[in-house]
């Protein structure tokens, strides 16, 4: 049976049949996304692989000097010109931000910026968003493994938040941010911002954050309309949470095994029964780690310590695998 997608939910996604290479985190590591795409050309070319998986989190390196994140994401492009939808792309948090008109920093290192930058510049930021904007979140296969970018968060527990993640709308909640922009004090709402942003000013602010440097851009305001998505009831409170979970070093592994349980079984209902969910996300050392029993971290690249140590796997999405062992077995180097 060759490669079978199913967009069963808009962000949840079924293979059916193919063989998947999966790669997680790459951060704008140009070199390491080049040896994994031609590695998927070389499967592909010799029937050993038919759908190449990034689990998101392509864009920002820690390295501001060495980040090739626009690149990567007009390659996946590229890619995806030619393979269609055996090119599949997750969304990571850090993809996130740019979908709303947010920031996101760690520590020192804003790494927004320059990516908006390099959005504005290349003239390919409708193209770009709209990838952002079409990502699904979670992957299920009748193999019995899943796949999603961080992990499970304590939500998912929530009854409600399956089916809301599952058909998570990134233009409802971007276009009631517009409706309540609308009947808001625009001017009062610029002063609030400046305020909580140590009263820079707001045109310097939208040309920081998202390369907007004329009043007169329709962009313009939308850092205003990124602070309101975000303060959407469920902005926080869901997906937030789902696509940032920091796993059992955030819950404790008891807890973990819990809320990765009620994902799993969100994912098989009046499906396969999933058993295993692949994501990357977090740092492990040697490539891979199995937590709590049922989650595979697999790290390709900026996650792996040392990076070259960095694994992906391939699997075949019709062929029920049912220990997770057996799935570490296959993780394979395109650094060695
Ligand atoms: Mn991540």
């Amino acid at each position: 049976m060759p490669y079978t997608l199913v967009e069963s939910y808009p962000r949840l996604w079924s293979l059916e049949a193919g063989r998947i290479m999966v790669v997680t985190d790459l951060h704008g590591d140009w070199d390491a996304y080049s040896r994994y795409r031609d590695r998927f050309l070389f499967l592909q070319a010799q029937g050993l692989a038919d759908c190449l998986l990034f689990t998101g989190d392509l864009i920002h390196a820690d390295d501001p000097d060495n980040d090739d994140s626009l690149e990567i994401v007009l390659d996946v492009i590229a890619l995806r010109r030619a393979f269609g939808d055996a090119v599949i792309y997750l969304c990571g948090n850090h993809e996130l931000p740019h979908i709303y008109g947010i920031s996101l920093s760690r520590g020192e290192r804003v790494y927004t910026p320059a990516f908006e930058k390099s959005l504005t510049r290349s003239g390919l930021r409708a193209e770009v968003l709209a990838l952002f904007d079409s990502l699904p979140f979670y992957i299920r296969t009748r193999a019995g493994i899943s796949l999603t970018h961080a992990g499970a968060a304590s939500v998912i527990s929530v009854p409600s938040a399956p089916p809301k993640l599952f058909n998570w709308s990134h233009q409802e909640i971007l276009a009631w941010a517009d409706r309540t922009l609308v009947g808001e004090d625009t001017e009062a709402l610029r002063r609030g911002f400046v305020e909580r942003n140590n009263q820079v000013p707001y045109h310097l602010l939208a040309n920081y954050y998202l390369a907007v440097s004329d009043p007169a851009d329709p962009r313009y305001n939308d850092l205003l309309r990124g602070f309101i998505a975000s303060n959407h009831p469920d902005f926080f409170r869901v997906l937030w949470p789902a696509l940032f979970t920091r796993n059992e070093a955030e819950y404790g592994s008891g807890d973990y095994r819990i809320f990765l349980e009620a994902l799993l079984q969100a994912l098989s209902a009046d499906y396969t029964p999933q058993h295993t969910l692949i994501a990357g996300h977090m740092a492990v050392r040697k490539g891979h780690k199995i937590v709590a029993g049922q989650h595979l971290r697999l790290a390709s690249g900026a996650h792996a310590h040392p990076r070259e140590e960095g694994l992906y796997l391939v699997f075949d999405a019709a062929r029920p695998i049912k220990d997770i062992h057996d799935l570490t077995r296959r993780a394979s180097s395109v650094f060695k």
